[in-house]
């Protein structure tokens, strides 16, 4: 098989999240992957410092899960999960349920973060409705938060660029303030020290809104798209009292959090936090099939309950809601997930990375550096007029030398595989050490 693609061969996929003219004139191709490398089209073994895109959180082309996806689609390729449905989706579902923090008993199939926002949104809203309340219908989101890109999502999304382009989105949103605070927490080692206040902006927008007007506030536990924003020391329990006080439903958006990325299986766990509703995706596959789901709580769950036993709870559901794919691969995801003490492992190696990253402190530009579970953030000063290139120069120098990272903004962002040696981890703070010592 050919690993070289003729230049206008690039020229119809409009990619997503990509300056796509700057790109095809040098792309950077993927063509294989094992374990904590991806091959690059050139031959060259790159290491993945990024799950993929947060996802592959066994690390790539693990056999269990590829023999599952293989065996699954000569067996049965489709069935739909309206009003008929096939075993795999109710195995998946209760194994997910098995790990999930105590009190959520179900689970919704979605396809993806996204779709997994959007479902949790529409819940809330239908939740408070069901039980009566249906003047809570403001949802609530964070500044610099990242809930994916469907409507819903973008609008209590906080990120200015994904949302700016895009007219007046949905109605009757609006965010609390983000928690980055470099004056005061720069170069903090886990959790920042400063900041558990900023969840009493919350109260200020009850004050303004009316506790009888808000159905739910979504919020990441730790903000990793925005550039690895974690939240300061009790913050995450204050939000929660707050919620709880006024009726306004928790979401915790854990499509990255969720499987073991804090060195806990979700979270809400790391956090001893207890949200509402908890949205998923990425790593319920490990990234092989593209699949969400939406836990949720037994009292939001049996809210939906109470209609007559012929009616339809929930008027909502995608065509692939739990399909039977998706379903095999998560099976043996969490299956190698538990073999292999994943969900648990980023806990051990925590102190490791930690002091491995910390490391970078010192050299050029680099103006904070956050660790929390197996993630990291190395952030730079902005070039002055050109936002996000430094860390775009960073991001392509990294990957000549043979080390897949996320830039985003003037940050590098890192979450490498759960299943990352320390070797590797030295070997990754090598890479990025040179790169960040050389780059412009
Ligand atoms: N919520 C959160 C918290 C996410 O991180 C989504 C929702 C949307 O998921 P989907 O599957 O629809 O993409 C995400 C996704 C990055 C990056 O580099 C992060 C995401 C996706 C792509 C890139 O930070 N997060
Ligand atoms: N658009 C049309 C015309 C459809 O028929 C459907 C599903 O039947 C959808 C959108 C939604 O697609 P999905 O269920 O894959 O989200």
């Amino acid at each position: 098989m050919s690993t070289r693609l003729a230049t206008n061969d690039l020229e119809s996929f409009w990619m997503p999240f990509t300056a796509n003219r700057q790109y095809k004139k040098a792309p950077r191709l993927l063509v294989g992957a094992e374990r904590m490398y991806y091959t690059a089209s050139d031959g060259r073994p790159v290491l993945d410092g990024t799950s993929g895109l947060w996802c592959v959180n066994a690390g790539h082309c693990r056999p269990k899960i590829v023999e599952a996806v293989r065996k699954q689609v000569g067996e049965l390729d489709f069935a739909g999960n309206f009003q008929i449905g096939h075993p795999k989706a109710f195995e998946c579902a209760s194994k997910l349920v098995n790990i999930a923090p105590p009190g959520f008993d179900h689970v919704f199939f979605t396809n993806s973060g996204s779709e997994s926002v959007e479902t949790a949104l529409k819940m809330a809203l239908a939740y408070h409705r069901a039980k009566g309340n249906a003047t809570k219908v403001r949802l609530i989101g964070r500044e610099r938060g990242y809930h994916g890109v469907n409507f819903g999502g973008t609008s209590v999304g906080g990120i200015v660029n994904n949302r700016k382009m895009f007219g007046t989105l949905l109605s009757g949103v609006d965010h609390i303030r983000h928690t980055h605070d470099l004056a005061r927490n720069a170069f903090t080692r886990g959790e920042p020290e400063h900041g558990a206040e900023f969840a009493d902006d919350l109260e200020r927008l009850v004050a303004l809104h009316d506790a009888s007007t808000i159905a739910a506030v979504i919020v990441e536990p730790v903000a990793c798209s925005t550039g690895v924003l974690i939240p300061p020391k009790g913050y995450l329990q204050r939000l929660a009292a707050i919620c709880v006080k006024h009726d306004i439903l928790l979401i915790f958006d854990e499509v990255i959090t969720a499987f073991g990325r804090l060195g806990t299986p979700f979270g809400a766990d790391y956090f001893g936090v207890s949200p509402d509703i908890i949205t998923t995706a990425k790593g319920i596959t490990n990234g092989t099939i593209p699949m969400g789901a939406v836990f949720v709580k037994t009292e939001v769950h049996d809210a939906f309950m109470g209609g007559p036993e012929e009616a339809i709870d929930f008027f909502h559901g995608y065509t692939y809601s739990g399909h039977p794919v998706a379903c095999a691969a998560s099976i043996a995801t969490l299956e190698t997930y538990q073999e292999e003490g994943l969900l648990t492992r980023a806990a051990e190696l925590a102190p490791y990375w930690e002091d491995a990253i910390h490391a970078l402190k010192g050299l050029p530009h680099v103006i904070d550096i956050r660790n929390i579970g197996l993630i990291g953030a190395i952030e730079f000063d902005p070039l002055p007029g050109e936002p996000g290139k430094r860390a775009h120069t960073r991001f392509v120098e990294a990957f000549e030398r043979g080390l897949l990272v996320r830039a985003t903004g003037d940050i590098i962002a890192l979450s490498p595989p759960l299943i990352i040696e320390r070797k590797e981890i030295d070997q990754l703070v090598d890479i990025l050490s040179g790169v960040l010592k050389t780059a412009a």
